[in-house]
């Protein structure tokens, strides 16, 4: 359990070091396109991720570093394609909104994806879960509610995890969105709708650990709500981290010197990853035809 811990907090810690070195970076103008931050959201994608494994696939957002990070994509990677190096997860060409296979810059482009996803491991009973992240904006796109209503049709072992932090973007959700809960759509498609405190990495941890059981036992997809609002220097109260580290070290289940201890290792790993990202080299022409088509 203590190791459990120790890996949440270093996830967690990890996207959060990691964004706020994209942000700084790209004020310097040196990073090409934008770097969407995920900051804030960490307790959704470590709760979520940490039940998952290589059977199982994501499909994030534009705001996709967090969950990339969360399922394991190689932090130096990710950090040399938001450099646009071709050391990069997608060789330089994806950039921070592409940046991992089943990433994309597509609102809503990710719940019919992961339809596929999970109706692949369904047919090839691999126990495997598809998992699709996505923001309250898109709960509003119909891709979003027609991949719900196929996954309940087929049965498919998929999780929606709808990111509400209130806003799609700059839209507030109390002016957008025409039900006061994504996860009231739920009842609409026959399908379990749970809402969680997205400061709470445990409350997430175990709501998508029930909901991705009952997935790889045949029980069907669930759409899980997980509400905040994006981190920002004014709502440090209301950081999963903090939430995160005060809990576990007032109980005593991790002593505070070793969360310092993660916070230093994962310093020294986004130090490197900005320092060899900027020494490696960038695609070339003849990179240019390069993965355009996967061959099979
Ligand atoms: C199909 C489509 N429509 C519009 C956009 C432009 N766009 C980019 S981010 C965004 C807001 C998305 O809101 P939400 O899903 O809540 O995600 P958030 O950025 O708030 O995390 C929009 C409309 C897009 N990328 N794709």
């Amino acid at each position: 359990m203590t190791d459990a811990l120790r890996e949440a907090y270093r996830v967690m810690r990890t996207i959060r070091t990691f964004e706020e070195r994209v942000r700084d970076e790209v004020a310097t103008g040196e990073i090409p396109g934008f770097g969407h931050l995920h900051a804030g959201e960490e307790a959704s994608a470590a709760g979520v991720c940490a039940h998952l494994d290589d059977r199982d696939a994501i499909a994030s957002t534009h705001r996709g570093h967090g969950h990339c990070i969360a399922k394991g994509v190689d932090v130096k990677a990710m950090m040399a394609e938001i450099y646009g190096r071709k050391t990069g997860s997608c060789h330089g060409k994806g950039g921070s909104r592409h940046i991992a296979d089943l990433s994309n810059g597509i609102v809503g482009g990710g719940p019919p994806l992961v339809c596929g996803t999970a109706l692949a491991a369904k047919q090839q009973h691999t126990g495997g879960v598809g998992v699709a992240f996505f923001g309250d904006g898109a709960g509003n796109q119909g891709t979003t509610l027609e991949a719900l209503n196929l996954a309940s049709v087929w049965d498919l072992p998929a999780l929606f995890i709808a990111e509400n932090t209130g806003y799609a973007e700059a839209t507030a959700s109390a002016w957008s969105v025409a039900s006061d809960n994504i996860a009231d759509r739920a009842a609409g498609f026959g399908v379990p709708g749970v809402i969680v405190d997205g400061f709470d990495f445990f409350a997430v941890h175990e709501a998508a650990g029930e909901a991705i059981e009952r997935a790889r036992g045949g029980g069907g997809p669930t759409l899980i709500e997980v509400k905040f609002t994006r981190y920002s220097g004014q709502r440090e109260s209301l950081d999963c981290l903090k939430w995160f580290r005060d809990r576990v070290t007032d109980s005593g289940e991790l002593d505070p010197n070793v969360l310092d201890a993660i916070d230093a290792e994962v310093a020294k790993l986004i130090e490197e990853a900005v320092s060899e990202a900027k020494a490696a080299p960038k695609p070339t022409k003849d990179d240019l035809e390069t993965d355009v088509y996967v061959s099979y």
